[in-house]
């Protein structure tokens, strides 16, 4: 597709509505009315954007921890997340799961995991169904590059590979796991090559959300008609430490969250009445954090139902 014909007013709405929700996170934070540790993605919007106008309403999202950007790209119900993160029983998982454990099945997004690459061979399961089953959906695997350094992410590309699987791994390489840099982790810091050696193709996209989009677009065109496994690695970096709300300490001068700022204003020239649109988003969180402040937190007699544990 030509640059002219992409869709930048979708694009932009996207992008700015996960940067303003963040950036409305961070407002609130403090005052503890957010029941849940957050891991923010500020810097790294262009990926979910991309990768969500890519893809089709009937493939399916498996995310991480750090799934807001994720979830909101995708579609999922906005009002209902707020809720989730303000612990009251209307939100996706009745106020007992919180940020790190997002899903919302009508969109087909599965529930995420606070246990690093957990949902990575879930992810794998699924696209065996999609193949077992003779359907076209693809499933789409967010993870980090730490998530790379567990051993259940090589056996799963292993399988994928070996079955041939409908699945495209999303790896968004801010080169931490948390304070420990890439090349303190990994012998081999070339993942494209790793990757490449279980059989999988892999390829390296540029971080700005056109090419990502288009890139994206034919990756799963490829795997829709021959159910071949892909992989791609997108370079990012993020304006917050790996939890919370501070800034990231991993952060260089002059890094890519200018670069990331300079993305959003590109969007935003692209769009004649980007106005509108920020008024449009603003009014959607407005709308969604008085609802979550409005509602009910679950009733004590609830708070063991739909909960595993072992007491
Ligand atoms: C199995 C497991 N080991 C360790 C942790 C602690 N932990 C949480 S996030 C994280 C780093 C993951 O890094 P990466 O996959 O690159 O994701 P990022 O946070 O950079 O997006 C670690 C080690 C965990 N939650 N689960
Ligand atoms: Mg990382």
């Amino acid at each position: 597709m030509s640059k002219e014909k992409f869709n930048f007013v979708e694009a932009y709405y996207r992008y700015k509505k996960i940067r303003r929700t963040e950036e409305r996170i961070t407002e609130i934070y403090p005052t503890d009315k957010i029941k849940s540790p957050v891991h923010l993605s500020i810097g790294q919007e262009s990926i979910a954007v991309g990768c969500s106008m890519a893809s089709s309403k009937k493939d399916i999202i498996f995310s991480n921890y750090r799934g807001h950007a994720h979830f909101i790209a995708h579609g999922g119900d906005y009002k209902a997340f707020w809720s989730e993160l303000y612990g009251k029983s209307n939100g996706l998982s009745s106020g007992k799961a919180g940020s790190m454990h997002l899903g919302d099945l009508n969109i087909n997004f599965m529930f995420t995991s606070a246990i690093v690459a957990s949902s990575i061979p879930n992810a794998v399961g699924y696209a065996l169904a999609q193949k077992i089953k003779n359907l076209s959906n693809v499933v789409l695997c967010y993870h980090g590059d730490g998530a790379m350094d567990e051993g259940v992410f090589w056996e799963s590309i292993n399988f994928a590979s070996l079955k041939q699987l409908p699945i495209l791994f999303i790896c968004e390489n801010n080169e931490y796991a948390i304070y420990s840099h890439l090349k303190k982790r990994m012998y081999q810091a070339n993942i494209i090559e790793r990757v490449r050696s279980f059989g999988l193709k892999a390829k390296k996209i540029k971080n700005d959300t056109f090419t990502i989009f288009e890139e994206t677009k034919k990756i799963l065109k490829k795997i829709r008609m021959n159910s071949t496994p892909h992989f791609i690695e997108i370079s990012t970096s993020r304006l917050k430490d790996h939890v919370g709300i501070k800034n990231s300490p991993n952060m260089k001068k002059n890094d890519s969250r200018l670069i990331e700022d300079k993305e959003l204003l590109f969007l935003r020239s692209k769009v004649k009445d980007f106005k509108k649109i920020d008024k449009k988003i603003e009014s959607e969180i407005d709308k969604a954090i008085r609802y979550a402040e409005k509602s009910k937190y679950p009733k004590q007699n609830e708070i063991l139902s739909n909960v595993f544990s072992n007491l």
